[in-house]
């Protein structure tokens, strides 16, 4: 009888891990399934399927390389398209937010909670910075950062500022943006000439503030603002995209169930109303603002998907990407808590195949099903050599993701 219950305990484990193994040959999984039909994009609708050919997501376990000193870190495990591998490049970061490069490949990475600008070189290249510096200390819960011509502009939650060169003295440029109430990052970008900074809404849904979810365009040296776009109830990604145009990531509303409203990625045009707190998704009433004349007048999302997925940092792989990646749009979501069943923690893949975007997870595992989540990404940047640096303000960690040989 013993014998008889071994066996079948044994191969009980083997269909297990076959299941567990086989899922990389399944569909990959697709956050846009429970969005319902009625708020889907009008024009470009995200559709649930998965290309032929893509490459499937394995479990690999994060590289702790030497030179990282963080034990809850080993034998962590994330999933990752075949052949990718994922390693930690600087831990011990706080709550880690923005990414920036310059133009010699060194990292900035905001650290928020501290009020820090960390630096992070890696001048011997063995694939994890050299030391964690404090670039910059002293601000308020900076958030946004970009580098632009030889100098870092840095968004704390009530101003821009930037440093450069000779002197990296702190030149304010906005002095005074809208502060306080639930939505405190302020994030960059630099398109044409100008400075962009999005700045989120100060409550759920309201009237609020013109200045606030919103995104402001400015010249350079911070001077000239105006209203660019509005609508954008908490755009926290915000990217100058390859196509000369630049790309949001917006946080919906709360407490609307667990599958609304979606969340979206806009293209963020001059003049452009996106919808907060009036509609959401495809021009659809809010309950409370909402009304069907007022919705005409707004713009739909480019891409929308999975309700409290919390989008954060988005980038898209640039021509340099040889591989079936090049020209995606790879999102962090950051994970829900509005929500019965969290959702989210991992990045999200967005390509577009004939006028369609197709809405597949490219790294998951920051939480497992009915667990914890160990790890909330929050942005995404490319390296010099086509790598992709990865923040996350739960663990604390820039992480460093590599694709096979020859696909960037
Ligand atoms: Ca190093
Ligand atoms: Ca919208």
């Amino acid at each position: 009888m013993k014998r008889v219950l071994f066996v079948i305990v044994i191969v009980g484990l083997a269909v297990g891990i076959f299941l567990d193994y086989g899922g990389r040959q399944r569909p990959i999984e697709t956050v846009s399934e429970s969005v319902s039909s009625e708020i889907q994009p009008r024009e470009v609708r995200p559709r649930a399927v998965q290309p032929r050919s893509e490459p499937a997501l394995i479990p690999v376990t994060l590289q702790v390389l030497a030179g990282v000193y963080n034990k809850s870190l080993l034998g962590r495990k994330l999933k990752v398209p075949v052949g990718w591998s994922i390693s930690v490049f600087a831990s011990g970061l706080g709550k880690a937010r923005m990414l920036a490069r310059d133009d010699q490949g060194t990292i900035y990475v905001t650290g928020m909670d501290k009020g820090l600008v960390y630096a992070l070189a890696d001048q011997d290249e063995d694939g994890v910075a050299d030391r964690n510096v404090v670039f910059k200390k002293g601000l308020r819960k900076p958030s946004g950062i970009f580098w632009h011509q030889g100098w870092l502009y840095i968004a704390e939650e009530n101003r821009v500022i930037r440093v450069g060169p000779p002197d990296y003295k702190p030149q304010v440029i906005v002095r005074s943006l809208p502060a306080g109430g639930n939505h405190v990052t302020r994030t960059l970008a630099v398109l044409g000439g100008k400075l962009y900074v999005s700045v989120g809404s100060s409550c759920n849904v309201c009237k609020d503030n013109p200045r606030r979810a919103a995104v402001l365009e400015y010249n350079l040296d911070g001077s000239g603002e105006r209203v660019y776009a509005r609508g954008l109830r908490n755009a926290v990604g915000l990217i100058a995209g390859q196509d000369g145009k630049l790309w949001a990531t917006d946080n919906g509303r709360d407490w609307l169930g667990d599958d609304l409203p979606p969340e979206e990625v806009n293209v963020v045009e001059e003049g452009k109303d996106y919808g907060w707190p009036y509609c959401y998704g495809d021009r659809v009433p809010d309950p409370e603002f909402g009304s069907p004349e007022r919705c005409n007048t707004t713009e739909p999302p480019t891409v929308s998907f999975q309700a409290h997925s919390a989008p954060l940092g988005l980038r898209f792989l640039g021509d340099s990407w040889l591989g079936p990646y090049r020209g995606d749009l790879i999102v962090a979501s950051h994970g829900s808590w509005n929500r019965n069943v969290p959702t989210g923690y991992k990045l999200i893949r967005m390509k577009q195949e004939n006028g369609q975007w197709l809405v597949s997870d490219f790294v998951t595992g920051w939480r497992r099903e009915g667990e914890e989540a160990w790890g909330r990404p929050v942005d995404v940047l490319e390296g010099k050599n086509g790598e992709l640096f990865i923040s996350d303000d739960l663990a604390g960690v820039v992480y460093l993701l590599r694709p096979p040989a020859g696909q960037s």
